[in-house]
């Protein structure tokens, strides 16, 4: 299966999946009854501190890995924020991005390989052999393709783009947000593998992650869209909202930035059918939601991730909505 995932949400589900299929933490073993792809979102990655940082991979690695902190959704448990407090000391900016002392040392070894020219995908390998996610994870492209916001900023009134992070970490989107951009897509060229994690599967799902910044990142490489709409396999999207509302995140900030209504039907409709110019054979709504759109799967079943068996039974819909039985 090739799942496409943001960062928490998509994180999340990656568990109960794992769980479903019988995959464990640990090496992805070729050749085992199933195996698990994760096209990872890579439009919050930013440069802070002279360091890459990659939120949504890290998230990924850190959950499946068992080093996450549960309560942030990001970076390591048993955090300590010296190297944050020492920077904030030099008044070096910016001081509103959290850098934790364990995670510090995933950015060093990232920065560094990267410095030796090794691709993001490699890194992304090298740093799974530590955390054995049980899960291939591939970073959608290893070229630069960020989010950025284009706000009118509150400082003076003017326009300008700001990266991703500073409009959800600073800004928390309160400011007046008009667009965004994915400043790098039209060279950005998907990573090895990810095609043929699409093209080969014999499932994929859209993960409930943020349809704007993080599916929507996703599609904006070029070819991802075309391999959804010409794979041999089912697509099926799992809704991000619940009864109109996000579980966490600010997906309906970033759709309303949009145009688009807080909402599983609005949602499933932006991403269209295959059998039109969309992308998906099937839609999973919350039990309390409904969706009609035309050429498009839809059934409506909890969706809440209360827990990794929660979390599996929804992968199990997601496949037998499209006649796939384990
Ligand atoms: N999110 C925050 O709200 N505050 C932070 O200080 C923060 C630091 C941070 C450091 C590393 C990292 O991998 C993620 C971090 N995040 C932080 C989360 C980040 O903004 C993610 O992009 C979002 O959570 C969306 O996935």
């Amino acid at each position: 299966m090739t799942v496409l995932v943001g960062g928490v949400g998509g994180a999340k589900f990656l568990v109960g999946l794992r769980s479903l299929l019988d995959l464990a933490k640990g090496p992805v073993s070729e050749g085992a009854e199933h195996e698990i792809t994760a096209v990872v979102n890579v439009g919050d990655d930013v440069w802070m501190h002279g360091l890459r940082i990659t939120p949504d991979l890290d998230t990924c690695m850190y959950t499946l890995g068992g080093g996450i902190d549960v309560e942030r959704g990001w970076g390591r448990t048993d955090e300590s924020w010296h190297v944050k407090e020492e920077l904030a000391a030099y008044g070096a900016d910016p001081d509103w991005f959290g850098l934790g002392d364990r995670d510090t040392a995933t950015h060093l070894i990232r920065t560094r390989m990267l410095d030796h020219g090794y691709p993001l995908s490699s890194i992304v390998a090298a740093l799974c052999n530590r955390w054995q996610p049980g899960v291939t994870l591939l970073p959608v492209t290893d070229d630069r393709c960020e989010t950025h916001v284009v706000i009118t900023d509150p400082a003076d009134g003017e326009k300008r783009a700001i990266h991703f992070q500073e409009w959800w970490v600073r800004h928390r989107a309160q400011v007046p947000t008009h667009s965004f951009v994915q400043v790098g897509a039209d060279k950005a060229k998907p990573a090895p593998g990810v095609l043929e994690a699409i093209e080969g599967a014999d499932l994929v799902v859209l993960a409930p992650s943020n349809p704007v910044v993080s599916i929507g990142a996703l599609l904006s490489v070029p070819g991802i869209r075309g391999a959804l709409r010409t794979t041999a396999a089912k697509v099926v999207g799992i809704s991000p909202v619940i009864a109109g509302k996000p579980l966490r995140g600010m997906a309906d900030e970033c759709l309303t930035v949009i145009g688009v209504p807080t909402e599983a039907e609005a949602i499933g409709r932006m991403y269209g059918a295959r059998s039109e110019a969309g992308i998906l054979d099937g839609w999973l709504v919350d039990t309390g939601d409904r969706a009609d759109i035309p050429g498009v799967a839809v059934k409506s079943v909890p969706l809440l991730m209360s827990d990794p068996e929660a979390t599996a039974e929804m992968a199990r819909q997601a496949m037998e909505l499209v006649g796939i039985t384990l």
